[in-house]
């Protein structure tokens, strides 16, 4: 990479500006890219890391109105949301920007207006669902009804919650608009197309022959999109809230969110650099990197690749298109609408300070090849025992002791013995691994080469026991020292990608400098220099922190399950297949009370009736212990099928069946008549 490009152009996808970030988007974009463009940085690579946010799309307007204000309200309320966590995680782009800005609105337009006067587009005339009480098109996320596939109702048109099957708004069962209640009508509209079908042959050759290096989950993404063969897409809608069609005759249309976002990229660029940005964008020297999560391969690997081409003016293309899997919480898949989240900004008021913490976590575990989980029992133990154990108290021990002996000098290296030189060789082995793990991309594996380095130092300070030697060799306690604090300044270079503020105040600490290329010389604190007083990096998680994030999931979980099982309660079974007059009289089917009852022995289900049926006293054997008690069950009228043939269950002889009401969610209760009647009484 080095030979090839000068620079790095990194961004990360836009979040949408309608809710506030969480550990899934860290984990997934934010915390790798940062991982990245904090290593170029420290290396001296002229690198330029651009986000902001994704300020368009149907949501953010569905979301305005339930809250009864405008979209801009929402979006100006979660832009600084949004910011300020990324701010608050030490996640410092080069730009946020905003697709409302004038500059992104400005450009897209543009974008739009070339590609539509080149006749790079095809439009087409179609149907689709209007509503003709608020007299405008319906996205499908604006109709809803009952899913067609598991009953719920409030599927949305493009996907039921409930399931999570993919919908159309034409499978929904009842279909209704969101804004008015009123059925939907068809009704025809014109709109643009990038016809893509026509990129399939240059997508192959760029990405599955010539990038053969990309991630497998983004490799087989593409290649099975294209195998599936492209077809063209929309790239307008008709709303009133994005960038609006220049071109004649499409008023009430926009463009569609995911034309615009992407080109939100460049527009940020222009913003932060109105006279410079072209070499960002348009030059071989660029390599451009973007950063995303796995439901966004097709967009950046596919459609704005063609976008671009399709512009051309030398836009380059992707380099590398790193997208991560998703994080799941505690073994649920991350919900917003459910709650279900570490929202970013509140593990800042959470955790205040421990920034490094989540970080760290979000990392050891992150989602690269397969989605993955966070918990928080996991997150305690990666810190207390991590961070804490290894990291933290290897530092601490090598700069006390330093003061203690050495007056915060750092003492001179004496005679060097095995495990000196053997501990300081393997450090600049770590260091080249690490350089290969995060150029390619492979984080996790970059994180337990830097930790490996924390190991090592603590192994060492260990085995040497330094507090020891010093009451007979103070030479040999000072050659310790000095090799433990050489490796103390390569944790505060190794672990600026990962955990940059424990970095920067252990370099404070050293009085060290944050340089790559000295990373593992056995010398870069020269003998003399002074530290300053020592300070703990890292602090305990205690399980009083753990509990009230736990008892605040447990309680969303308990909530969404009453809520299902409500849902469920509410479910009815289809009719049966129809029967006669004949079929149904031939079921004797009368009143009775029960006499006596009792549990079948070393049995959970079954209880053992004594009815009488007016007819005889009899015995019948029930499932319904369940929900019954023995004595609940003496003295109630209930309702027999007299003239089920007996059957013989764990050995008593059972005649008849008692009738019962079956809820959707499996409840069960015994059916009486209204007043109580003579037993015998024939039901028909
Ligand atoms: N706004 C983020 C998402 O899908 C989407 C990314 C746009 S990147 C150009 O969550
Ligand atoms: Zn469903």
């Amino acid at each position: 990479m080095e030979k090839k490009f000068k620079r790095t152009l990194v961004t990360c996808a836009l979040p949408y500006a309608n809710g506030p970030v969480h550990i899934g988007h860290l984990a997934g974009v934010y915390v790798p890219a940062d991982i990245y463009v904090r290593y170029l940085r420290m290396r001296g690579r002229e690198v330029l890391y651009v986000c902001g946010s994704d300020e368009h799309g149907v949501p953010i307007t569905i979301k305005a109105r339930q809250q009864g204000c405008t979209p801009q309200d929402i979006v100006d309320k979660y832009h600084n949301i949004i910011a300020d966590s990324f701010k608050g995680f030490g996640i410092n782009f080069d730009i946020y920007g905003r697709t409302s800005s004038e500059t992104h609105t400005k450009n897209a337009s543009e974008f739009f207006k070339k590609l539509y006067d080149e006749g790079k587009f095809i439009s087409k005339e179609s149907e689709q669902y209007y509503d003709p009480e608020a007299k405008t098109f319906l996205a499908d996320r604006y109709i809803v009804g009952t899913c067609p596939k598991c009953g719920a109702e409030g599927a949305y048109g493009d996907q039921c919650e409930k399931c999570g099957s993919t919908l159309s708004p034409e499978e929904l069962i009842n279909p209704k608009s969101k804004l008015s209640g009123a059925e939907p009508v068809k009704k025809k509209t014109t709109h643009w197309y990038l016809p893509l079908d026509k990129d399939e042959q240059w997508i192959r050759e760029w990405i599955l022959d010539g990038h053969k290096e990309w991630r497998s989950n983004v490799y087989g993404q593409v290649k099975s999109w294209l195998d599936g063969g492209l077809q063209p897409r929309a790239v307008t809608r008709d709303l009133d809230w994005g960038v609006p069609v220049p071109v004649e005759g499409a008023e009430g249309k926009v463009l569609y969110v995911w034309f615009d976002a992407p080109i939100g990229y460049i527009s940020n660029t222009r913003e932060l650099l109105p006279d410079d940005w072209e070499k960002w964008w348009k030059s071989e020297d660029t390599r451009l990197v973007h950063f995303i999560g796995k439901d966004n391969i097709v967009f950046h690997c596919i459609v704005f690749p063609a976008m671009l081409k399709a512009y051309g003016d030398g836009y380059i293309l992707p380099d590398n298109v790193p997208a991560n899997e998703f994080l799941n919480l505690e073994g649920d898949k991350i919900s917003t609408s459910r709650g279900w989240a570490v929202w970013a900004h509140e593990y800042l008021k959470d955790f205040p300070g421990k920034q490094d913490v989540l970080r760290y976590v979000l990392t050891a575990n992150a989602p690269e090849t397969k989605d993955n989980d966070f918990s928080w029992k996991d997150f305690q133990q990666r810190n207390n025992s991590e961070l804490v154990a290894i990291f933290g108290n290897f530092v601490n021990r090598a700069i006390v002791l330093t003061h203690k002996y050495f007056g915060g000098k750092v003492p001179s290296a004496g005679q060097m013995l095995d495990i000196d030189k053997e501990t300081l060789w393997q450090v600049p082995a770590l260091k080249e691994s690490m350089e290969k793990n995060i150029e390619n991309f492979k984080f996790r594996e970059a994180l337990k080469d830097a930790m490996s380095i924390a190991r090592l130092g603590n192994k060492y300070i260990s085995d040497t026991e330094p507090w020891k030697v010093a009451k007979t060799d103070m030479d040999r306690c000072a050659t310790i020292l000095n090799v433990s604090l050489q490796i103390c300044a390569d944790l505060a270079i190794a672990f600026e990608p990962f955990t940059p503020f424990a970095a920067q105040r252990l370099r404070k600490m050293l009085g060290s400098p944050l340089d790559w290329e000295i990373l593992g010389r056995p010398t870069i604190l020269p003998v003399g220099h002074v530290l300053a007083e020592p300070e703990l990096l890292f602090a305990k998680v205690e399980d009083a922190e753990i509990d009230v994030q736990l008892e605040r999931l447990a309680k969303i979980r308990a909530e969404r399950e009453a809520a299902a099982a409500a849902e469920a309660a509410r479910q009815v079974a289809p009719q049966k297949e129809e029967c006669s007059f004949e079929d149904f009289e031939k079921m004797d089917i009368r009143t009775a009370t029960v006499l006596e009852a009792e549990r079948v022995p070393k049995t959970d289900k079954l209880l053992k009736l004594t009815i009488d049926t007016g007819i005889d006293r009899r015995v019948i054997v029930s499932g319904i212990a369940e929900y019954y008690s023995p004595e609940e069950m003496v003295g109630k009228q209930i309702c027999i099928l007299a003239n089920l043939k007996p059957r013989v269950i764990k050995g008593i002889e059972s005649k008849g069946m008692i009738l019962m009401a079956k809820q959707g969610d499996g409840k069960m209760r015994f059916v009486t008549p209204q007043e109580p009647l003579t037993n015998g009484s024939q039901i028909g």
